[in-house]
């Protein structure tokens, strides 16, 4: 502390009073023309009365520069930041740890990171537990997500669409289509005509012949 003369019967005289006396400043002080100034160190406030310093609260004046939390301390401040963050090199900024890019998220598949914390995700047909901490496969067929015109078999991941007999599945993969068996060169297996339907066919037989059990042969065809 540097040392100002006290008192108002001295300033007549223009006396250094910060080399021979002492002063009511409580930190700096400067000889002016007949009198003396006090003054503070770098975050200490001139209080009303000329003389006593005071310590600045950065914190609640908003000098302060953190980007985020701010703890007063005498003759300065200290920076600090939320969870998720850490303070960078010039005490001031908080700056998103990227808890995806360090791996301390455990995560099961997917890591994305947020600001201030991040949050697990699951591949494609994966849903995320509710602990976050696994993906369980979707059952689309059950809860009906499937686009299957006909049957659905769930699989790990995805689902597989599958037609009822006298179907084929469209390169969709998801819709059936009626075959239609008598489009071959066998006429469907039948004698004598045979007559698409959906999802079946049906032979029949012309003139005097019978249908068979067998509901392929047509009895007398060939015997006349
Ligand atoms: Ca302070
Ligand atoms: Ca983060
Ligand atoms: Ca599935």
């Amino acid at each position: 502390m540097e040392n100002c003369i006290q008192g108002p019967e001295v300033r007549r005289k223009d006396i250094n009073e910060s080399q021979i006396g002492t002063s009511e400043c409580s930190q700096k002080c400067t000889n002016t023309n007949g009198s003396y100034q006090c003054g503070c160190s770098h975050g200490y406030l001139l209080e009303a009365n000329g003389l006593t310093c005071t310590d600045n609260d950065e914190c609640k004046t908003g000098t302060s520069n953190c980007s985020q939390k701010c703890t007063n301390t005498d003759g300065s401040y200290q920076c600090g930041c939320n969870q998720g963050y850490v303070l960078e090199a010039n005490g001031l900024t908080c700056t998103d740890i990227n808890e995806c890019q360090i791996r301390t998220s455990e995560c099961p598949e997917k890591c994305i990171n947020t600001p201030g914390s991040y949050r697990c995700g699951c591949n494609q047909g994966y849903v995320l537990e509710a602990k976050g901490l696994t993906c369980t496969d979707i059952n689309e067929c059950q809860i009906g997500t499937s686009k299957c015109s006909q049957k659905c078999i769930n699989t790990a991941g995805s689902y597989q669409c599958v037609c009822d007999q006298g179907y084929v599945l469209e390169a969709n993969g998801l819709t059936c289509t009626d075959i239609n068996e008598c489009d071959d060169a066998l006429n469907g297996g039948c004698d004598d005509s045979c007559m698409n339907t959906v999802g079946s066919f049906k032979c029949a037989c012309t003139g005097n012949s019978t249908i068979e059990t067998d509901g392929f042969t047509c009895s007398g065809m060939f015997i006349l």
